[in-house]
């Protein structure tokens, strides 16, 4: 197998793009998709200060990289939720990071914030005592996640924010999340799943730069510059429905080559053309939480202040 740019030995054949790639050309190429994606989105600006929300795997370092090489000023945020379940998860993905930065960017700035120590429990053992031990702490977590990344987001370490949160997500978990969004009809969120959303009321900026890669060539990029990363999941992620929708949609793209690409970018076309009209829940307005600031839907105190009550 050649690469269609050099004829050197490529490492990856990309079908629904036509192209295979040697080590070289497939860094060249990614880092110009990520910026095409971020141009065509209007996602950031390089005066702008991002923050990315890194978690020790893959896609959010493979992220870190691109946008550091390409001279953004992308400041990493790593939230500690104190997920160990004897594999020592939390410990191992920060490790992760500190290894990418002194490995990669040793100049770049990395956030921690560990939720245990400032907020008094950590993210188990909160779920345990709210959910009485029912299912998995994921909703929690999710919850614990996004104030966490909002509150950097608008307001730094102390030293002021950032235009916008930018996660790793990319084309697999998105077209994942859009399968089970439209199986259940879920139009709320269907209406908000998009690469950009704006910033709102309190609600920071929040940019996907890889939505449109496939989860292999994030992989690829990442194997091919020795990024080490974690490989294990997180232990609460098995078994989830996402797993299972991944995998129906893996044999379909297996069948059908560029199904996944197709499904989700029709979906994306459609909607800005105003074919599909999903109404995001009218009325749903957002007041400042009493007692953290953060914008909130009901009542006084917004549901991540209630889970500490
Ligand atoms: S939500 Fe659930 Fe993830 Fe939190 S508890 Fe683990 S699997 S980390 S993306
Ligand atoms: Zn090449
Ligand atoms: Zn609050």
């Amino acid at each position: 197998m050649k690469c269609s740019k050099c004829g050197a030995i490529a490492v990856i054949n990309m079908r629904q793009h036509r192209r295979r790639l040697c080590a070289e050309h497939l860094v060249e190429w990614f880092m110009t998709f990520t910026q095409r994606a971020i141009d065509k989105y209007d996602m950031f600006a390089p005066e702008d200060r991002v923050l990315v929300a890194v978690s020790g795997g893959k896609d959010s370092l493979a992220l870190w990289d691109v946008l550091l090489k390409l001279g953004y000023q992308a400041e990493g945020l790593y939230i500690g939720l104190g997920i160990d379940e004897e594999l020592g998860y939390s410990d191992k993905s920060l490790e992760m990071c500190h290894r990418f930065v002194s490995n990669h960017h040793p100049d770049a700035v990395l956030h921690v914030v560990d939720v245990g120590e400032e907020y008094g429990q950590a993210v188990p053992h909160l779920a345990r005592t709210r959910l009485r031990g029912q299912g998995r702490p994921c909703s929690v977590c999710g919850l614990v996640k996004r104030h966490i990344m909002n509150r950097v987001a608008l307001h730094g370490s102390g030293d002021g924010g950032f235009s916008a949160i930018a996660t790793g997500h990319n084309l697999d978990d998105e077209v994942a999340v859009l399968l089970q969004n439209t199986l259940h009809w879920q139009t709320g969120y269907l209406a908000r799943q998009a690469p950009v959303l704006a910033e709102r009321n309190g609600l920071a900026r929040k940019v996907k730069p890889f939505v449109r890669f496939y989860e292999r060539e994030t992989a690829a990029y990442v194997l091919v510059l020795g990024i080490d990363y974690i490989y294990d999941e997180c232990p609460f992620a098995q078994g989830a429905t996402t797993s299972y929708t991944k995998e129906l949609l893996n044999e379909l793209e297996l069948k059908s080559p560029g199904a996944k690409q197709q499904f989700y970018l029709e979906f994306l076309r459609a909607r800005d053309a105003g074919k599909v009209v999903f109404a995001e829940r009218a009325s749903v307005e957002l007041h400042p939480c009493v007692r953290c600031g953060q914008p909130t839907t009901a009542g006084d105190m917004c549901a991540f202040c209630r889970l500490w009550e």
